[in-house]
């Protein structure tokens, strides 16, 4: 198999980056006399190993060169085909109690599972390399910077974590020389990369995550799902910080006044395009930022929330990225990029369903396999995407690398509902903005195995994310709420609100900006809203919609609250908390029996 490639042996002067910490070096002498891989290469992060590990890549046919002229210095990679997404039924958080993990995650026996995965584990790097990669999330000066080693078997992991992290010498020389120093151990195996010994395990209580069988993204890019959000949240709240699956923005006005907005969508639903948001023609001299894409750390300082993005790159959606819908993603995945899965045309340039152009006559499907413009099946993965330096991001806001974080002025939940949930509302407070996001729900995608379209209740789009009980993580919204002085206003968005024809009602993309608009307006005391039982909502004149080709009745539609369609929903909304078994906190339930009683004639 491609990926199984055999071990490598590095020029001297590369791999050896050994460290000096006695902890870190008896753990990997444990990992090593477990897998008995053929050599260990300690990264360094340079230039040079990367070129190093790029060249054997190729040789190895982990990656296939692109076009130098097209895609300066990009790489194409497929992964197996039964290999594409996070797999959630296989994803477990192994607390030593199952009320630990709560009603959302799947649990596994600590001990057993050790056993379990040692075993799967054993001789598993024989004649291969053991990558060992140091790596920092977040602005190395910051106080919630962790640090990271990934153990792996995979060059496609080093390469994109050099990507996705501040990886190498800055991390050994963070972590130092204490023997007690807080860092997480995560050990990769692709094994035979089969769908039947593929398990993502973390033991939060250890800052520990095991994950096996698998070569994709979230899977094996343990600094990201894994560490930054799974046992992330579990520090978060033994620490009192946040750790969400939030983008972070900065907007500007043309008077230079700015402020900082996180936002929660669940996954392949919008944080990537709303973080890199260009404002339409009509808000001139209104500038858009990029903290981050994906993932928000966040502190009290002051009574206010602070945001820090850990990652050091974005691990973006493919399909549907075009100049239209968003031109600063097409700058950033012009050049220095890996492709995770697109198709790879006859000139060597990478085509995906989306993007600008017409489709090419002939080239190479996700598969591998031949694909021409009359196929039915689709030339790029739905799940294909982008790894890309946040660098090569024209609108990276200057505050990216600030170890304080951002200040956050608004949070937005919101996810993909073709019915009942308006464009945007605000919550009346920050307990029933804590609702708002508790009751969150989706239809799922293509960014998880399993069925597409089905609306499920998402927390803080936090569902496959909390590596922890979910009602502790409810409670710990509310605990943060109460230490803050100046807490930033909670909103609901939802840009997937179809007409009875089954089309999108709002044009979403840069258009979105006239929504954060509004948002930013309430958040300076001007914008005008209507009192209703869900929350403020904006009436069409609150809303800039000026120069914007959309008809009076979409915009109505889009605002409307249908008492029917809010019925089901409240029901829904008390079916998810009785399936959690009682771990809702009061004030949730109370929030809720309010929300009833405004819909009672
Ligand atoms: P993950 O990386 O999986 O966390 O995804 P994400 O939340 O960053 O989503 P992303 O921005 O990559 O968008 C996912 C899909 O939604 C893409 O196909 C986009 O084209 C589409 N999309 C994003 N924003 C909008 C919008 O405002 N309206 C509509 N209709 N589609 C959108
Ligand atoms: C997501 O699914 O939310 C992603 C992609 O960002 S992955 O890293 O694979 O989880
Ligand atoms: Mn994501």
């Amino acid at each position: 198999m491609k990926n199984l490639a055999p071990a490598i042996f590095p020029p001297k002067g590369i791999g050896d980056a050994k460290p000096s910490n006695k902890a870190v070096l008896d753990w990997v002498h444990e990992i090593a006399t477990l897998t008995q891989p053929e050599n260990i290469f300690w990264c360094d992060g340079s230039e040079r190993e990367n070129e190093f590990l790029i060249g054997e890549s190729l040789k190895q046919n982990v990656l296939i060169e692109l076009n130098e002229k097209k895609v300066p210095h990009s790489y194409l990679h497929r992964s197996s085909p039964n290999d594409v997404a996070r797999v959630e039924q296989f994803t477990f958080v192994c607390t030593p109690t199952k009320e630990e993990a709560g009603p959302t995650n799947n649990w596994a026996d600590p001990s057993e599972t050790y056993t379990k995965l040692r075993g799967l584990l054993e001789g598993a790097m024989r004649g291969r390399t053991m990558f060992v990669i140091p790596y920092i999330m977040g602005p190395a000066d910051s106080p919630l910077a962790k640090i990271g080693f990934e153990i792996t078997d995979s060059k496609y992991v080093v390469l994109s974590l050099r990507i996705m992290t501040r990886m190498g010498e800055i991390a050994l020389k963070r972590l130092g020389n204490d023997p007690n120093a807080e860092w997480n151990r995560g050990v990769h195996s692709l094994l035979d990369v089969s769908p039947e010994r593929r398990f993502i395990c973390h033991f939060p209580q250890d800052n520990t995550i095991i994950s096996v069988g698998s070569g994709y993204g979230g899977n094996v890019l343990l600094s990201k799902k894994c560490l930054a959000l799974r046992i992330g949240s579990y520090l978060a709240r033994k620490q009192n910080w946040m750790a969400e699956h939030t983008l972070i923005l900065g907007v500007e006005s043309p008077e230079g006044r700015k402020h900082y907005v996180a936002a929660a969508f669940p996954s392949a639903c919008g944080k990537t395009n709303f973080a890199m948001l260009i404002p339409p023609a009509h808000f001139k001299g209104w500038k858009v930022t990029t903290v981050g894409d994906d993932i928000g750390w966040m502190r009290i300082r002051d009574g206010r929330l602070y945001a820090v993005n850990p990652e050091n790159g974005y691990f973006g959606v493919v399909p549907g990225t075009s100049n239209k819908s968003n031109p600063n993603a097409m700058r950033s995945i012009a050049h220095d990029t890996i492709y995770t899965n697109v198709a790879f045309t006859d000139d060597g340039d990478v085509w995906w369903e989306g993007k600008d152009g017409k489709p090419p006559a002939h080239a190479i499907d996700w598969r591998g396999n031949d694909w021409t413009s009359q196929s039915s099946e689709k030339a790029a993965h739905p799940n294909s995407r982008f790894t890309t330096p946040m660098r090569n991001n024209p609108a990276l806001d200057p505050g990216v690398e600030k170890g304080e974080g951002v200040p956050i002025s608004a949070i937005i939940f919101g996810g993909r509902r073709s019915d009942t949930v308006p464009l945007v509302y605000q919550a009346f407070d920050w307990n029933h903005g804590v609702y708002l996001g508790a009751t969150m729900a989706s239809e799922t995608t293509a960014a998880a195995t399993g069925a597409v379209g089905r609306v499920r209740r998402d927390p803080m789009a936090m569902l496959p994310f909390c590596g922890y009980n979910i009602g502790d993580y409810f409670q710990h919204w509310l605990d943060i709420g109460s230490q803050l002085t100046n807490p930033p206003l909670i909103f609901n968005v939802n840009w997937f609100r179809k007409s009875a024809d089954g089309k999108f009602l709002w044009p979403g993309f840069g258009e979105n900006m006239r929504v954060l608009k509004w948002i930013i307006d309430r958040c300076e005391g001007s914008g005008g809203g209507l009192k209703s039982p869900v929350g403020w909502l904006p009436s069409p004149h609150d809303l800039d919609l000026a120069e914007l080709d959309i008809n009076h009745n979409a915009v109505d539609e889009l605002l409307c609250l249908d008492h029917e369609e809010w019925k089901k929903e409240i029901a829904a909304h008390k079916e998810f908390f009785d399936s959690l078994g009682g771990v809702v906190p009061e004030a949730l339930q109370k929030q809720r029996e309010q929300l009833a009683a405004g819909f009672e004639p």
